[in-house]
């Protein structure tokens, strides 16, 4: 299926000596002005995701915008963005969203001259599930990302890609997991606090985290097979869900779509 890739470098956005926290505000505020009075929105986790909740309230507060609704992706932004007076609900209530805005871990730009992947890893922060359901049932789904995010395969960076699994005998499936991927040289790993105690996420579940030493080979079929393995909950792989991606990096804005 061929794909329309439109890049726009913003060349007024450009700037040096910006901080990581500028570009992630630099994206998030970006992604805001696609926010319409009136809409019910997705509201994403992490610190890039948070500068888009802090931006929608600052409007909210100033009168540009009104009639809006959040859905929160966590517990985290849930307080954030009543700290800001944003009007909430859930998706129980609000099963159809008009534009979610979230954050991701990694951006994909496996083929990114000819056909725009806009596949991520997402979940780092711990909310994937929330933020999976929350974005699927978006009509449009908006990443905002500073450059540190690129790679050139999912699971490239070396970091964790997490599968949130319940509690019960998680050892089995971090077993599981290992065994699908151990000739790609992954290690599943549980997720700790610092105190040694397994880390709990919003649904009470654990995460095992899966370390790739190369880029996942086939990241869709991965997924469906993560998926297959009772107990797993859900899965950091956000593949086909976004709209549109807008980085923030040294050299100004830029914005990948479908
Ligand atoms: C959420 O926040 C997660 O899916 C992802 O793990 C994380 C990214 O955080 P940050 O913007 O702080 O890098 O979007």
């Amino acid at each position: 299926r061929p794909a329309r890739f439109a890049v726009r470098a913003d060349a007024a956005q450009a700037a040096t000596a910006l901080t990581q926290d500028d570009l992630k505000r630099l994206a998030a505020v970006r992604a805001v002005e696609q926010v319409q009075s009136g809409m019910v929105l997705g509201l994403g986790t992490g610190s890039t995701a948070a500068f888009a909740v802090a931006e929608i309230g600052a409007l909210l507060a100033n009168g540009k915008l009104s009639g809006i609704v959040g859905v929160p992706t966590s517990k985290r932004t849930f307080e954030q963005a009543m700290s800001l007076g944003i009007p909430l609900s859930t998706l129980d209530d609000h099963p159809v969203i008009d534009l979610a805005i979230d954050g991701a871990d990694e951006d994909c730009q496996h083929s990114e001259s000819v056909d725009p992947d806009l596949n991520l890893v997402k979940g780092r922060g711990g909310a994937l599930l929330r933020e999976k359901m929350v974005e699927a049932a978006s009509g449009k789904f908006v990443v905002v990302v500073d450059e540190t995010k690129l790679v050139t395969g999912l699971g490239g960076s070396g970091l964790a890609m997490p599968v949130e699994v319940v509690q019960f005998c998680w050892k089995y499936n971090q077993v599981r997991l290992q065994g699908l991927f151990n000739e790609e040289g992954c290690e599943a790993k549980l997720r700790l606090n610092e105190d040694g105690k397994p880390y709990v996420t919003d649904n009470s579940n654990y995460i095992v985290d899966l370390y790739f030493k190369t880029p996942i080979k086939d990241a869709l079929g991965a997924g469906k097979e993560i998926a297959a393995l009772e107990g797993v909950v859900e899965h950091g792989l956000f593949l086909n869900m976004a709209s549109s991606v807008i980085i923030a990096g040294s050299d100004g804005v830029s914005v990948k779509t479908k």
